[in-house]
């Protein structure tokens, strides 16, 4: 196999990214592709159909993790993943996620073009529900395949209609327990993800590749405050129990908490908060907030939960209303492996394009799949950064050098004994 040979197919990987863009429940140029949605069903069968056109054997598993494999010349061994999400938050973009599942089927498809297969299989993954939207917890089918979220308590998470996800994918054809779903122990030889950076530093300093090195923690509250609520002429303001009132507070004191961590690493994000029954002339009766906090330094990060969360019972109190709040997730950080990143910079280097070595501040499925197996990531540039919005872009040249860059990197490898 002579990788000089390797050539990357750019505008068909526009083409793929585009079409796949079109199945989405916002109009363009946004995109809204949530779990299990028609929109997600249409994706799904959309990647299936390309990957068998590439004469890979496509399977999914009973949380609808979809797995593309390109069989190596010793499929015993266990094989070298890479892949990444097609789901997309409201109201976003249309590379997050994206690049890395439509990239990868790209670089197997270049490597294929070369000639003969890799000794070790060479399997693409769309994982099911990186994003949290639906269920609030986000990476649900790199955590079962990870084997760190219990079956049970997956299958038991509701919407907000009250559907589970036990009901959800059946509706889907997803059957089979959820125990199935675990990796055993050795499964993947190694993982990598490809990925836009979903931040501005490889453009603000000009470079193609970005090798990660770690991928930041995450953690996810969610805090309910309820009051009697009433008529919103009738009811003096000396009879109230507004529940709207500590949970302005609490917006105030998450950002403030996350300001004064003593690191610039800790952000925190109050990206939900709905009022019920949410009519001008009534008071609200129940505020439910969501709350995003990270940082790379996990003990830091949960130094500021424990901050939030005795704010948020202070601030309950002394509006004497009902506070409920639950810790959807709180994931530890995660270090890439040495070796695969020095494989990426070989690769962007073969490849003549500049790399350097960062921290991803978003988080992945390789934040999971770095339990299963060794793990790491290839960021590419987007434009000023942006990303969670329909402005998101990545330029198709910078997208054909990171698929270059995971094809050179898969297939070292997959080459190994
Ligand atoms: O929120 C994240 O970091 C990822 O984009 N789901
Ligand atoms: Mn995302
Ligand atoms: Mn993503």
């Amino acid at each position: 196999m002579d990788l000089d040979d390797l050539s990357i197919d750019e505008s068909r990987i526009g083409r793929e990214l585009s079409r796949l863009a079109e199945f989405s429940a916002a109009p363009a140029p946004a995109v809204t592709r949530v779990l299990f949605s028609p929109e997600d069903l249409a994706a799904r069968a959309y990647l299936s159909d390309l990957a068998a056109e590439a004469g890979l054997t496509v399977r999914t598993d009973a949380v609808g993790n979809l797995f593309m494999r390109w069989e190596g010349s010793q499929p015993d061994l266990p094989a070298v993943a890479t892949g990444s999400h097609c789901d997309a938050i409201p109201h976003s973009g249309q590379y997050d996620g994206t690049v890395g599942v439509l990239g990868g089927l790209e670089a197997i498809r270049a490597l294929q073009r070369c000639g003969s297969a890799p000794r070790r299989s060479i399997e693409l993954v769309m994982f099911t529900a990186e994003e949290p939207t639906r269920y609030g917890i986000g990476c649900l089918g790199s955590r079962l395949l990870a084997g760190v979220l219990e079956p049970a308590a997956a299958d038991a998470l509701k919407d907000a209609e009250g559907t589970t996800l036990a009901q959800l994918r059946a509706t889907a054809g997803c059957t089979g327990e959820l125990a199935s779903v675990e990796l055993a122990s050795g499964h993947y030889h190694r993982f990598v993800e490809l990925h836009i950076e979903q931040g501005p530093l490889l453009e603000r300093d000009g470079v193609d590749i970005g090798a990660v090195t770690a991928i930041a923690a995450p953690a996810a509250l969610r805090v309910k405050y309820g009051g009697p609520g009433g008529h919103a002429g009738a009811v003096l303001m000396v009879d109230r129990r507004d529940p709207l009132l500590p949970a302005a507070r609490l917006a105030l004191a998450v950002d403030r908490a996350a300001r004064e961590s003593g690191a610039p690493d800790t952000v925190a994000t109050v990206g939900v908060m709905d009022v019920h029954p949410r009519a001008i002339n009534s008071i609200p009766r129940e505020v439910t907030l969501e709350i995003d906090v990270r940082d790379i330094d996990g003990p830091r990060r949960d130094a500021v939960l424990e901050q939030i969360d005795a704010s948020a019972e202070q601030y309950g109190n002394d509006a004497r209303c009902m506070t409920a709040i639950e810790v959807l997730n709180a994931d530890p950080p995660a270090t890439c492996d040495k070796t695969i990143v020095a494989a990426i910079e070989a690769a962007a280097a073969a490849a003549g394009l500049s790399c350097q070595r960062m921290i991803s501040r978003a988080y992945h499925d390789s934040l999971f799949m770095s339990l299963a197996a060794p793990t790491a990531m290839i960021f590419i540039p987007c434009r000023e950064g942006i990303s969670h919005r329909p402005e998101e872009f990545a330029a198709p040249s910078a997208m054909a050098g990171g698929v270059e860059v995971l094809a050179r990197t898969l297939w070292q490898l997959a080459s190994e004994k």
